[in-house]
């Protein structure tokens, strides 16, 4: 098990397509536990491969409260949406800034399994919103991007400075070095 890098907006990585997977086997397995455990550690509630620099259709999510229920989607295609939800959002490729997005309020997914099985089921609520922001990451698209040009641009910059003076991001207040 690995803790992995993730990318930061505006890292033009972000904005990769990711391909199709051809085959699950231990790799992908690997792939997939890993970024569970940079999910959690993080910690946050969804995570798709993109942010860490794989551009591959995998992605995790885990919305309860104490790590119970752990979803892998492999090649993930919404295959029914109904009804509109609007919610704040966050991404740990933004880190520090949360905005409203209108999304699906309930989706039907396709995907395969760490089985290599296809599956499908419906989401609702937080888990349909966190599974629509994943599959955005894989098609290179940010939730900054339904914002106001504006606010996509307060948020780089501030992100960027950020970055120049590190100790005094939110982000490192977050997580401070050790
Ligand atoms: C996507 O995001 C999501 O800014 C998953 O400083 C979020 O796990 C979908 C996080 C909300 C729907 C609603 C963000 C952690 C985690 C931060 C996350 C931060 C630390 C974001
Ligand atoms: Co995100």
């Amino acid at each position: 098990m690995a803790i992995l890098e993730i990318l930061e907006y505006p890292d033009p990585r972000l904005r990769t397509r990711a391909k199709p997977v051809e085959k699950v086997d231990d790799a992908l397995r690997t792939l997939a536990a890993d970024m569970l455990e940079t999910m959690y550690s993080a910690p946050g509630i969804g995570l798709a491969a993109t942010q860490v620099n794989v551009h591959q259709r995998v992605l995790v999510v885990d919305v309860s409260e104490d790590h119970s229920n752990p979803l892998v989607f492999i090649n993930p295609q919404i295959i029914e949406r109904d009804g509109v939800e609007v919610m704040e959002e966050g991404c740990l490729s933004v880190p520090g800034f949360y905005e409203p997005v209108e999304r699906a309020q309930h989706i039907r997914v396709r995907a395969l399994g760490l089985d290599g099985e296809p599956f499908e089921r419906e989401a609702e609520d937080l888990l349909a919103v966190c599974i629509q922001h994943e599959i955005d990451h894989l098609d290179g698209k940010l939730f900054v991007d339904y914002l106001s040009d504006l606010k996509r641009q307060r948020i780089r910059k501030k992100l960027e400075k950020g970055r120049r003076h590190p100790e005094s991001s939110a982000h490192s207040l977050n997580s401070p070095a050790i």
